[in-house]
Order: C-alpha cells, then sequence, then structure tokens
C-alpha cells in the first residue's frame, strides 16, 4: 500500500470512529403490541438486520414487543411526537386521524388477501402513505394481517341474526362500533390489552382478530367460538416519526424506505405460516371453527360504506380499490 493511501484509509477509519464516538449511530426504537416471534415483529427484526448490513453497522433498531412502550392508541401519539422512532400498527386505529386509511380499513373493502396485496402494493397503497405525513409521520410500508373474524364465549355464531345482543371489543376506531352495530350487536372500544380480562370476566363476549393474533393473545382460550366471517383484511402499517425522519440525511433515508420495503416479502412468508399454524393450535385446543355464508354479512355493511366514505376522494379511493382485479 502507497504512503498516500494508507494515509487515506487511516483517516476514513478516523473519522467513523469519531462518528462513533460522538453519537452519530442511529438506533431507531420500535413499537409493536405482539409478542417476540410474531411476524411483525419479525419482519422488524430482519429490517434492522439489513440496515445494520447496508449502513456498515451505523442503523440499527431496537424492537420493543408485547406492548412495553404502551398500547396502540397511545403509541401512536408517542411517535406522532418523536419520542417513539417507529411504530408498526394496524391501519385501524389510525382510522379517526388519518382520513384516507378508513378506506382499506372498511369491512369486506377487499375481495381476498390476493386483493389487499395488489391494491396496497400499487399506488393506491403509496397514497395512502403519503397522507400519514401531515400527522407527522413517514408511512415506510404495509404488512399483512390476513382477514379478520368475530370470536365469542357464548354461542357459535353461524348466520348474522346470532350476533344479536353479543358484546364484542373493536379497536378503537368510530368505524368498527358502527360495523359492528350494523351486524346488531354491541361494540366496546378497548386496548388489544385489557380484551383478555374483559372476555374472562364477562365484561364482553369477544372480539374480533385474525387467527395468529386470536392464538397468540390467549383470546382463543377464553373464547372458543370463532366464526369465519372474515369481515375486515386490515393490513398493519409500519410508520417513523416525522421528527426523525427530518432528522436523517437523504441517503440514509432511502437506506430506511428499502430496508422497509424489502421486509415486506419476508413477513408475507411468516404471514401465511403463521396462520396456518394458528388455525391448528386453536382447533387442537379446543376452539371451534365456525363456516359462514358471508353475504349477508356484506347486505349488512350498507350504513357503514354510507357513513365514512363521505367524500368525493374516499368515493374515488373505494371505487378504484374495487376496480383493481
Ligand atoms: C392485530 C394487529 C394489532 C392490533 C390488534 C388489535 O391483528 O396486528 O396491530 O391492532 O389486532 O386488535 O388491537
Amino acid at each position: 500500500m502507497n504512503a498516500m493511501l494508507k494515509l487515506g484509509v487511516s483517516a476514513a477509519v478516523l473519522i467513523s470512529l469519531s462518528a462513533a464516538a460522538i453519537g452519530q449511530e442511529i438506533v431507531l426504537r420500535s413499537s409493536d403490541t405482539h409478542p417476540d416471534g410474531y411476524p411483525t415483529v419479525e419482519a422488524v427484526k430482519y429490517m434492522g438486520e439489513l440496515l445494520m448490513e447496508r449502513s456498515d453497522g451505523r442503523i440499527s433498531i431496537e424492537v420493543y414487543h408485547s406492548a412495553q412502550l404502551g398500547e396502540e392508541a397511545d403509541t401512536i401519539e408517542q411517535t406522532r411526537f418523536g419520542v417513539i422512532d417507529m411504530n408498526r400498527v394496524s391501519l385501524g386505529p389510525f382510522n379517526n386521524l388519518v382520513p384516507e386509511t378508513k378506506v382499506p380499513s372498511l369491512p369486506y373493502i377487499f375481495r381476498s388477501v390476493e386483493h389487499m396485496r395488489t391494491v396496497m402494493d400499487g399506488e393506491i397503497g403509496d397514497e395512502i402513505l403519503e397522507a400519514f405525513e401531515p400527522h407527522g409521520l413517514i408511512g415506510l410500508a404495509y404488512y399483512d394481517a390476513g382477514a379478520r373474524s368475530f370470536y365469542n364465549s357464548r354461542v357459535p355464531v353461524a348466520s348474522v341474526e346470532d350476533m344479536a345482543g353479543l358484546k364484542f371489543r373493536v379497536m378503537q376506531s368510530d368505524l368498527f362500533v358502527d360495523m359492528v352495530n350494523a351486524l346488531g350487536a354491541d361494540a366496546v372500544p378497548m386496548p388489544y390489552g385489557e380484551v383478555y380480562s374483559a372476555i374472562q370476566t364477562g365484561v364482553i363476549d369477544g372480539a374480533e382478530n385474525n387467527p395468529p393474533s386470536y392464538e397468540s393473545s390467549a383470546h382463543a382460550e377464553v373464547a372458543r367460538y370463532y366464526t369465519m366471517d372474515e369481515h375486515l383484511i386490515v393490513p398493519e402499517v409500519l410508520v417513523i416519526a416525522k421528527s426523525t425522519w427530518d432528522g436523517l440525511s437523504a441517503e440514509d433515508q432511502e437506506l430506511i424506505r428499502q430496508a422497509a420495503k424489502d421486509s415486506v416479502a419476508h413477513q408475507r412468508e411468516l404471514w401465511d405460516a403463521a396462520e396456518a399454524e394458528a388455525m391448528e393450535v386453536v382447533r387442537a385446543a379446543g376452539s371451534e371453527i365456525i363456516e359462514v355464508e358471508k353475504q349477508p354479512f356484506i347486505d349488512a355493511m350498507g350504513p357503514v360504506y354510507e357513513r365514512y366514505v363521505d367524500t368525493p376522494e374516499l368515493q374515488d379511493l373505494v371505487a378504484r380499490i374495487q376496480a383493481v382485479q
């Protein structure tokens, strides 16, 4: 090695060492309500590995799983104010804040998980991600959450009529309250972490969620009737605080955006496996899985669409989603 080159290399080492010494390493704290091992938690960890590799160890992510940083509604506020850097949340709890998120949260808006993936991977998905920015957040990517169905501790619900009088917990969004009411049942908005004991003590009769959540939250232990009505296919979203984002260089922003996008395929793979496994586990543990005819559930949703698709922009968004093949 010639002398000049040697000098250059050692100067570079020195600069990167001093950058680390003055704290220019970036550690992003990320929240998730789910336990370690859940597909969303693992996907954000994987994104962190990609970032470590691509930034030569400069940028990393610390995932705080199991609601260590709080319940979703609270962590969303904390992320908006930059107290938490990143958050992996369902689109549902954003409905009251970001109007565009109401559309992919509408019951039966997607014909299938495949349809949801095609829509959210395309320009409509990008448009909804951009809608977060005026609210202090940058939308990075969507993950899968399969389809949500109702479960309860009292009766094997096999039709809309069977829903009458049952009390179901919903995520904290007005849209989901009206969705449950439209089916003749009562809705109780409540943080996820309170649902298990609320069912156990009979404060509510049940809730609604996808199989991996039904299983990993242990709700299956206290509500064994799981009705496959699949009323919601709400994607998960990964957001970063705008204040954190604005403090990053354009290159680092690009690294983060790309690593988030690259973690999606990994999450979907984990998701598909987790869903199949959860169904097996709950069946073996004694859950009764009830198949239903979905059309009467779909037909009951008219008033929800009328009430929440309430601007020409949202109407156009619904029409464009429905037109995607
Ligand atoms: C799960 C979702 C969580 C949370 C939870 C809930 O399916 O992954 O982000 O929204 O449902 O019902 O609160």
